[in-house]
């Protein structure tokens, strides 16, 4: 054996062993230790190298079957036609070929396509016998799976009779089962406060849920099913073309995903796969790509199968939103009220082209459950455009020198003693603290507060560090010539940065209001208190339960309120301020039901196209609306742009009315 076989065939050997291990995990045990872009990558390097050297291939390679044997405890069941198992292409070049393949086979210049969501859950086949649910099994191996039928009886989306005259004599029906992504969240929520390890993913808590002995546990759980394939059918003729099938399964009563198009030609095909994915976050359920299907059945026998998957469909996979890498360190953060939040430093990771290499940790809480340790390999995850978040721990690649990380009882940065408040952890420090004391000037200069340009972190933190600023006020008696000694601080800029600061004095109150970084007080409840105060001095004065009463402040937040404007040192930062200039325009008294908008309570989520978020909570707070940054019952109405995500489920669980940037529009035009 030559040297270059040896090597092929022990990199063969060890990744049959790890995918063996990973597809136990998956397939047996429901709890996945790395994210499917690694197990794909290891799938396809063993894909890569047995064509390379055919001879090496074995019948038990991982490659040459599909899935994992089911468990003992369900009976076992034959599929009466094998469940196929898709191709995957990972970009627009393997979908072009593929079409290529299609068309010179076929002997066509452009082939209508299906094209599908793939939806991330886990397949499944019924029987419907006469009309009525005889079987549910899961697809196992593709030959033979697990008769599940009691589970599957409880799902509400599948019929347990199909409906109309002419239910056909055997009808074998595939399809995808998935757990909607806010009932995910939901059970998720429930198991960690019963002290149960919340699943992964939607994907692993529907199948967790559906191989539950007891159906009544099934029962409980928020699953749903989408057909999009057939097995075996006797007594009925069905159309001759896929889609008008599934528009058959519908009629039947078979629940059919409503994003499902016909198209022609590849372009077509792609533009559709463009258009899933900027809708893809605003979906109820997760998707991880799109399925191209060869619409008719005539075209789709020509073109037959290779081993398990046909040749007439493909995946177009999404991006990863999960990927893999390895903790650099961890260390804490100091934030502006001095909450001390840990961070994993990692070594930098692209995921779904975003390159990412720090992330929240939350609290100590969060590093238990995980158990993550410096040296560990972990699964980094990023939803839309929410913070990358670090789901799991892969255990089996731990360094045997992994160092678990211990929580510091004294502030990094200025030594005062951590006191906790449940999980989260405070440095007692409060302005002496320089960490909190720079947070809170970035703050105070940021875009929304006083809009200061040009002042951003890094020189801020210089002010501090020379001693020229202390406090919020200090900004506004900085001369040019201060300014001069600063890194990187030309005499221009220290021109431009002075007339910043003062054209920052010309404020409004809701501004000014956030600027000072009240916990609590974010720009909705500083709004809140402009518009329904009017004053300074009324707010500064204002008891508790005057504060409780105004909307959407409860006594934590009015608590926190009372107490900032009653410490002595904001006080004199705040009349300093006003001394030195810092003014805003006279009180707008709260427009009563005159505006067309008073009383509606509006939330704003995801991206707009023709104005920024920021541009449109104007426009309605000038219609009179109340713009909010989070969905309650309160909630009126919400304007989801691409990316929605949590804030468009929930409204969606209290039933409140959605609108998009078009209903945006006609909302503003109507006002
Ligand atoms: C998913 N997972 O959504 C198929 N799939 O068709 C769709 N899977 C499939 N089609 C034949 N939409 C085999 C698998």
């Amino acid at each position: 054996m030559t040297r270059e076989k040896q090597d092929a065939k022990s990199e063969i050997q060890s990744l049959r062993e790890q995918i063996n291990y990973h597809n136990y995990r998956y397939y047996a045990l429901d709890d996945p230790e790395i994210p499917d872009a690694e197990y794909d990558r290891l799938m396809r390097r063993l894909q890569q190298l047995e064509t390379e050297h055919p001879d090496l291939v074995t019948p038990d390679s991982p490659t040459q079957r599909v899935g994992h044997a089911p468990l003992q405890q369900f009976r076992e069941v034959r599929h009466l036609v094998p469940m196929l198992s898709l191709s995957n292409a990972m970009n627009r070049d393997e979908v072009l070929a593929f079409d290529r393949r299609v068309r010179e086979k076929l002997g066509v210049d452009r082939v209508e396509y299906a094209a599908e969501p793939k939806l991330d859950g886990l397949a499944i086949s019924l029987i419907y016998r006469h009309g009525l649910l005889e079987l549910g099994a899961t697809r196992g191996d593709g030959y033979s799976g697990e008769d599940v039928t009691q589970n599957v009886r409880t799902i509400e989306s599948i019929p347990l009779r199909l409906m109309g005259e002419h239910a056909p004599e055997l009808l074998e029906v595939r399809g995808e089962i998935i757990m909607p992504r806010a009932g995910f969240e939901k059970l998720n929520r429930q198991r960690l406060k019963q002290g149960k390890k919340p699943f992964a993913n939607p994907r692993n808590a529907a199948a967790g849920s559906l191989r539950q002995l007891d159906p009544r546990i099934t029962a409980q759980r928020p699953l749903e099913m989408y057909c999009y394939a057939l097995g075996k059918v006797q007594g009925v003729s069905l159309p001759d073309a896929h889609y008008d099938t599934l528009m058959q399964l519908r009629q039947w009563g078979l629940r059919v995903n409503r994003e499902i198009r016909r198209v022609t030609g590849i372009d077509a095909a792609l533009a559709y796969y463009e258009e899933m994915a900027v809708k893809r976050d605003a979906l109820p359920y997760e998707i991880d790509g799109v399925v191209y299907k060869v619409n008719r059945y005539r075209q789709q026998e020509k073109l037959g199968f290779v081993s398990r998957a046909p040749r007439w469909a493909i995946a177009h996979k999404f991006p990863a939103h999960e990927e893999m890498t390895t903790v650099k360190s961890i260390d804490v953060q100091v934030g502006r009220t001095g909450a001390i939040t840990p961070v994993a430093r990692l070594e930098p990771v692209e995921v779904g082209g975003v390159i990412v290499s720090n992330a929240s940790l939350h609290n100590k809480d969060e590093i238990e459950r995980l158990d993550i340790r410096v040296g560990d390999t972990v699964i980094v995850h990023r939803a839309g455009d929410v913070i990358p978040k670090i789901t799991a721990v892969v255990k089996s690649k731990r360094p045997p020198d992994a160092r678990p990380f211990v929580f510091p009882d004294h502030c990094p940065v200025c030594g005062s003693e951590i006191i906790f408040d449940g999980v989260i952890a405070r440095c007692s420090g409060g302005l002496f603290c320089p960490a909190q004391v720079k947070e809170s000037l970035k703050h105070f200069a940021s875009r929304k507060a006083m809009d200061i340009e040009g002042l951003g972190d890094k020189l801020i933190e210089q002010l501090v560090d020379v001693g020229l600023v202390r406090n919020a006020a200090d900004f506004y008696v900085l001369r040019e010539e201060d300014l001069a000694g600063l890194e990187r601080m030309g005499e221009k800029s220290a021109h431009n940065l002075i007339r910043a600061i003062e054209a920052s004095k010309s404020t409004t109150l809701p501004a000014f209001l956030y600027a000072l970084g009240i916990p609590g007080v974010g720009e909705a409840t500083a709004l809140t208190l402009a518009t329904h105060l009017l004053t300074l001095e009324a707010i500064r004065n204002a008891e508790i339960e005057k504060l409780e009463q105004l909307p959407d402040i409860g006594p934590v937040v009015a608590d926190n309120i009372h107490t900032f404007f009653r410490q002595s040192h904001n006080a004199e930062v705040i009349d300093r301020l006003i001394e030195l200039g810092v003014h805003w325009p006279d009180p707008q008294p709260l427009a009563t039901e005159s505006l067309p908008l008073s009383g509606k309570t509006i939330v704003l989520t995801g991206k707009l196209e023709g104005m920024t978020r920021e541009q449109a909570r104007k426009r309605l707070q000038a219609l009179g609306a109340k713009v909010s940054g989070s969905v309650s019952k309160n909630t009126d109405l919400v304007v989801a742009g691409p990316g929605a995500g949590a804030k468009q489920s929930r409204a969606r669980e209290l039933g409140i009315r959605i609108i998009d940037e078009r209903g945006l529009l006609d909302l503003l035009d109507s006002g």
